[in-house]
């Protein structure tokens, strides 16, 4: 089922709006790129308000040749991006997608993502149920190098 493109171009800061899904995205954004970068990466908070788990499996965008679901992982000293083939929505919860965390991967950007421009993005759920989302591009200045150090004290053995 395919939503009809949002156009009414006021609607763009829609993220607070509850979908009739019972999902919520609140403040999606992706990242704007350099000239000759190829990647980018779209980043939001998703909350599920209904009393069950809903699975995100894949997402797409015409602005890349490719789009994946992608986690960073600790391996070492190294944050390292991987590939996952679904992101679950806790029911009565909420997921944040965010740099050095979940993020839907765009690769091979097509042409620079420009910031103050709005690219789509759909997002296919496990349950069949699709959404279209209005993504305004904006520049992120923390990249993965700078990538914040969490001391986490607790391990996951
Ligand atoms: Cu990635």
């Amino acid at each position: 089922m395919k939503k009809a493109t949002l156009i009414l171009s006021s609607l763009l800061i829609s993220g607070s709006a509850l979908a009739h899904d019972g999902l919520k995205y609140d403040e999606p954004y992706a990242r704007a790129t350099p000239p000759n970068a190829v990647n980018s990466a779209v980043f939001m908070t998703i909350e599920n308000h209904m009393n069950k788990d809903r699975e995100l499996v894949s997402a797409s965008t015409d602005v890349a040749e490719k789009t994946e679901l992608h986690t960073v992982e600790k391996e070492g000293d190294l944050m390292k991006m991987r590939q996952v083939d679904r992101i679950v929505l806790p029911a009565e919860g909420e997921v944040v997608l965010k740099p050095g965390s979940y993020h839907i991967m765009l690769l091979g950007v097509k042409q620079p993502l420009v910031e103050g421009e709005t690219i789509s993005v759909n997002l296919s759920y496990a349950n069949g149920e699709t959404e279209t989302l209005d993504v305004p591009v904006k520049k992120v200045m923390s990249g993965m190098k700078h990538e914040h150090e969490h001391n986490d004290d607790h391990s996951h053995h």
